[in-house]
């Protein structure tokens, strides 16, 4: 037996014969079975898979990259780390999570819960809507993940076993140490842009010497960090919510990595969203309204976040880091708490500078987005994209200087309104 790819036909054909899928599809015949693929990542095929009685998602890793075709090959034990990391996230925050069913190594391919009627957040936020749990279930979702996954509550034995175990998924990481921090700063291959509008901007860049020092710090933090096993790539796209719930999917970026990554991955998509307010069809205060709830989101995940990690450091620390006898002479509460605030503050500050990364590489670099690409008109989009580099080159470059989260939101609208 090796591996396949599946297509709408043989999909069907699999599913009937896991005993427990079909039984949630309500059949095992395959002519009672519809299939479609439907994935839109970069990455994988993604099926919807319904029977009489129920419907489920099949995710199989491709052993290239979809974006770019057979040219880049990507190896299939991607989907091994994305099962680890989904086991792993289930321990704390299992509801934020679609439900796991079944697991085929040698196939990279996994079946879920079909969220339905789920939406990925990246289209709900470029049709302009509003979602009243987003930032707390997001603050929560970090904060749980961060904390569980880190020497604050691993004991040693656990935690290098799991970081040994996702140092494989190397091929993954060497994409963001490619794409994210590297090529987007220098004439490499795969870049785009705008043309010609987002020429001037993106040469500025590539010839910024503080831009790249900044950029290769955010890296070295990036390669070196082993703070806590990360999502990887959490982004509004590897989000599905509806009017109450809110699901975080894909973690197959998933390793050992600063907090301040997955942090400020969020925060990028929402300040990317932000800028494309003005490349939108609709009255321009209601796009200054919307901007300000997606500001005001960035506003809220940080301080759930906060309060949540808080709350876990004062109730949950029972690893390796700040161990409670450490601090009895001097009293926990005061003792630790310094040591909390600060570390809190070097979380911050990290998520600053990826967040900077994360909005550039989605500008000039080769994966783009679709707030900017949606955006029909190249000049509309082409002024949108300016204020986000130009946003992006801030966080990366003065990473250090925001003392709090309010300060990316004065830095997002004082560019805006340029
Ligand atoms: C070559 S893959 C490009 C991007 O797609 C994924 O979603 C990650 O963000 C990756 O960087
Ligand atoms: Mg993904």
């Amino acid at each position: 037996r090796s591996y396949r790819a599946f297509d709408v036909d043989s999909v069907k054909e699999y599913v009937v014969g896991q005993e427990e899928v079909a039984e949630r599809l309500g059949t095992a015949k395959p002519d009672e079975i519809r299939a479609r693929e439907v994935g839109d990542g970069n990455l994988n095929l993604v099926f919807i898979v319904e029977g009489p009685n129920g419907a489920v998602v099949v995710k199989q890793a491709l052993p290239y990259v979809r974006l770019v075709g057979d040219s880049w090959p990507l190896p299939l034990k991607r989907a091994y780390f994305e099962w680890n990391a989904l086991t792993r996230q289930a321990a704390h925050q299992a509801h934020r999570l679609p439900r796991l069913f079944h697991f085929d190594a040698l196939n990279a391919l996994m079946v879920m819960e079909y969220l339905a009627p789920h939406i990925i957040l990246r289209k709900e936020l470029i049709a302009g809507k509003r979602f009243g749990h987003l930032a707390e279930h997001i603050g929560v979702f970090l904060a749980e993940t961060l904390f569980h996954g880190s020497d604050l509550y691993l004991d040693t034995a656990k935690k290098k076993a799991d970081m040994a175990l996702f140092a494989d998924n190397v091929e993954l990481c060497a994409i963001t140490e490619n794409v994210v921090f590297t090529d987007p700063y220098f004439d490499a291959p795969l870049n785009r842009w705008t043309r010609p509008q987002m020429d001037g901007p993106a040469r500025a860049l590539q010839s910024d010497r503080a831009v790249k020092v900044g950029v290769q710090e955010m890296l070295c933090c990036f390669t070196t960090k082993s703070e806590a096993l990360l999502h990887g790539d959490l982004h509004t796209g590897s989000v599905m919510v509806t009017a109450t719930d809110t699901r975080i999917i894909d973690p197959e970026f998933a390793f050992y990595g600063p907090m301040g990554f997955d942090v400020g991955a969020f925060f990028a998509n929402l300040f990317l969203a932000y800028f494309a307010q003005d490349g939108h069809e609709s009255y321009p205060d209601e796009r200054d309204t919307y901007g300000e709830w997606l500001l005001e989101t960035a506003e809220s995940v940080w301080s759930v976040f906060a309060e949540r990690f808080a709350r876990l450091w004062r109730e949950e620390r029972r690893g390796i880091l700040y161990p409670r006898t450490l601090f009895e002479d001097v009293g926990d509460e005061t003792g630790s708490t310094v040591g909390l605030h600060r570390f809190l503050g070097g979380v911050f500050e990290d998520a600053v500078g990826f967040a900077g990364a994360k909005m550039v590489r989605r500008l000039v670099g080769l994966a783009h987005v679709e707030d900017m690409e949606s955006i029909g008109d190249p000049d509309r989009r082409a002024a949108c994209e300016a204020k986000a580099l130009l946003m992006g080159r801030e966080l990366l470059v003065n990473r250090t200087t925001f003392g709090d989260i309010y300060g990316l939101s004065c830095l997002a609208r004082a560019v805006r309104r340029e």
